[in-house]
């Protein structure tokens, strides 16, 4: 068994390829990762003595890279895209470039060499927009807000237009909000945690009454194996644990764990296209055997005091990113 795993030195790719080896007890694995700014080589030093690991530098949109690793590979999981709404307001052109485009590549050359056995391509539940009432099931209608979650749309839609019309081995996970170590310190929880951690404002975008449904990275990676061992050609199966909590309510968690004031807690200018209410039924793939385990508030409680536990992490980063922070940030104060 080979396994390639593109973008594994991101958030849950380094979290699915530590779980991979016990998973897949034989298996080679290689990640390739471009290394940008979210990609930390550092996330896979667990690995480094593992003689079944290798680490590849390198783009999901290099046809011949792609073309050299896809050839020794029997599964494909892709983590690699651009991940961020907020740059995706800013910079849309690098997500078209990875979501689209690098999913578009990996298709091709799976379609042109017909070896690799089984392709999971990582989406989330953003697809589906506002989900005002009720959950998203597998069928609903794609409704994307933002650049980002147009470009995972398009490369979904592709991936499913590939298994149809070519046969391709393909499954798509999409998954709800992710947390846990590790995670970039732009998203919600890790900047929330860190600024309660120094002290310093949490930027809520607007009446903080936005749901979003919470899942803890472990739990996420044990559904992105079993869609990948028990998942069926061309089908989407979606990942979430009806755990939905408005952000207001996360905020307040987050200071109360990091030991900070609630006076913080600072509302500022709203997110432009903000979705107001994210809900999935994972359903099929509970049919399938897989079941979230972590509860939210010990999930929340354990990775504040990682965050509080490991500042080498991500001191650098918020460093090397700090001209992206002033620009989401300087202008937006009060709401
Ligand atoms: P992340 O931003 O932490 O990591 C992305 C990784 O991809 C980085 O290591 C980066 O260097 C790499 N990468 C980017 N462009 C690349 C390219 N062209 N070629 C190779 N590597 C490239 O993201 P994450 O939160 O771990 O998300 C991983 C996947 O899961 C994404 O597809 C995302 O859409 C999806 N997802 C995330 C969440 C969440 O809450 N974090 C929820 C649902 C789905
Ligand atoms: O500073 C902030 N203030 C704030 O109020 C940030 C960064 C976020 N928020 C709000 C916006 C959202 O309602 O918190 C919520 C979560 O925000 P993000 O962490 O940016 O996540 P979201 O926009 O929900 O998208 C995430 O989940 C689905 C990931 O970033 C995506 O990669 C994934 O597909």
């Amino acid at each position: 068994m080979r396994i390639l795993v593109a973008g594994g030195a991101g958030f849950i790719g380094s979290h699915f390829t530590e779980a991979a080896f016990p998973a897949w007890p034989s298996a080679k694995i290689t990640v390739l990762d471009k290394l940008t700014y979210a990609g930390v080589r550092s996330n896979l030093d667990s690995l480094s003595r593992n003689r079944r690991f290798r680490f590849v530098k390198g783009s999901i949109t290099n046809r011949p890279l792609v073309k050299k690793l896809l050839k020794e590979t029997d599964l494909l999981v892709n983590f690699a895209a651009e991940t961020h709404v907020d740059r995706s307001l800013l910079w849309a052109g690098a997500f078209l470039e990875t979501d689209v485009m690098g999913t578009f590549n990996l298709l091709e050359v799976a379609r042109e060499l017909r070896t690799v056995r089984r392709i999971v391509l990582m989406s989330t539940d953003e697809v589906y927009g506002p989900v005002m009432h009720g959950e998203a099931r597998e069928s609903s209608r794609l409704d994307p807000s933002s650049p980002y979650s147009a470009s995972k749309a398009s490369g979904d839609l592709l991936a499913l237009a590939y298994a149809r019309s070519f046969g391709l081995p393909v499954v798509i996970p999409r998954a709800c909000n992710i947390y846990g170590p590790r995670q970039f310190p732009e998203k919600f929880i890790p900047l929330f945690a860190i600024n309660a951690l120094l002290g310093r404002p949490l930027p809520l975008y607007g009446d903080g009454k936005q749901k979003r449904e919470w899942m803890h990275v472990s739990d996420a990676v044990r559904g992105v194996i079993a869609v990948a061992r028990r998942g069926k050609t061309g089908e989407i199966y979606n990942i979430g644990t009806a755990d939905r909590r408005p952000n207001i309510e996360v905020a307040r968690r987050i200071v109360r764990s990091a030991g900070a004031p609630e006076s913080l807690i600072h509302p500022v200018k709203d997110r432009p296209g903000h979705d107001r209410r994210y809900a999935v039924t994972a359903s099929k793939l509970r049919r399938a055997g897989w079941k979230p385990l972590v509860k939210f508030p010990d999930g929340l409680d354990s990775t504040v005091r990682w965050y509080r536990d490991h500042p080498e992490w991500w001191k650098p980063l918020l460093a090397r990113e700090e001209k992206y922070f002033r620009l989401q940030y300087s202008g937006r104060r009060g709401r």
